[in-house]
């Protein structure tokens, strides 16, 4: 769809408008008295967010990601489906699936009473998909952009047989420094550290960064913080939906190796994902749903 029908069918008195981003990519741009944001069809790929309470990016985008069909989108927020990590099965096919490189459907836009503005995207089965992945599915992101910004993504099981499912919001929050930067909420959980083998570890207190940082945390509840001493702000994070919560830094190395990474791009980044991974695979039976969510708010201060 152009950008001229997609502006003719889905914006709404201005809180919704499509313009064309790097490469032609086309990116709804939506503006609340809450929040803005910045969503692309290709992968339901969220690019930014900013809470009109606070002058700072919710989240990183890389300089050099790369905007080509076929390649991820460094930064903002992935959709890693049906599979999170490697292939499971070893067949060669795409880390992290194969959502966040196809151009979704938008469905629809919409505002609520209190001015929030909700944007839905979909994708379906094709013969393309029934390659990588012999299921047919329907997958919908509806994005938020309230007081919160919610993520629901659903996956909609339409064939005659069960699928195994792991997936991941793969957010990458920016940060003012990730030295000066702490997250609460997963402590005295044991994770799975995947800079180590895999290796099983307990988390005593709040997170540091400080290294390489790769785990899988299985979730006990709550909301998870991300201190920011620089930025002067916590982000707060809940989800619905998710056992599982992973970690990721690249730290300086693998950074390096990264060539949609700037070389200092670490310190100004943090993925905590809301997430199905690891251990908690989802079984989803013929005709079932299962909804994941994230929710993400902020607060100025630094004693909340
Ligand atoms: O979520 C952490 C992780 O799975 C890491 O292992 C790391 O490689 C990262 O995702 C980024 O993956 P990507 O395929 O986007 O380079």
């Amino acid at each position: 769809m152009d950008i001229e029908t997609l502006n003719s069918r889905f914006s709404h008195a201005g809180y919704v408008t499509f313009k064309e981003g790097p490469n032609g990519f086309p990116i709804a741009l939506i503006t609340t008295p809450h929040a803005t944001a910045a969503i692309t069809p290709y992968g339901a790929h969220l690019l930014g967010c900013r809470f009109a309470s606070d002058s700072q990016e919710l989240l990183f985008l890389s300089e050099n990601a790369i905007f080509n069909e076929g390649t991820p989108i460094r930064g903002g927020v992935p959709i890693c489906w049906p599979w999170f990590g490697p292939d499971p099965q070893q067949l060669g096919r795409p880390d992290h699936g194969l959502a966040r490189t196809r151009i979704w459907s938008v469905a629809s836009s919409a505002l609520t009473p209190d001015n929030e503005c909700l944007i839905t995207f979909v994708l379906t089965d094709t013969p393309e998909t029934f390659a990588l992945w012999p299921h047919r599915f329907c997958l919908t992101l509806i994005l938020t952009v309230g007081r919160v910004i919610t993520l629901k993504l659903t996956t909609e099981n339409r064939g005659n047989t069960p699928i195994q499912l792991t997936q991941a919001l793969h957010t990458y929050f920016a940060v003012g420094d990730i030295e000066r930067t702490s997250v609460t909420g997963l402590e005295c959980i044991p994770y799975a550290d995947k800079t180590d083998g895999g290796r099983e570890k307990k988390q005593e207190n709040s997170i540091r960064i400080e290294a390489e940082t790769d785990r899988i945390y299985p979730f006990k509840g709550g909301d998870i913080v991300i201190h920011d001493e620089i930025l002067d702000r916590n982000i707060r994070i809940a989800s619905k939906g998710s056992q599982s919560v992973v970690v990721w830094n690249p730290w300086i190395r693998v950074c390096e190796q990264k060539a949609d990474l700037a070389e200092e791009d670490y310190k100004k980044m943090l993925c905590i994902e809301t997430a199905n991974a690891g251990d908690d695979v989802i079984t989803l039976q013929p005709g079932k749903n299962y909804t994941l969510v994230a929710l993400y708010s902020i607060d100025n201060t630094k004693d909340n």
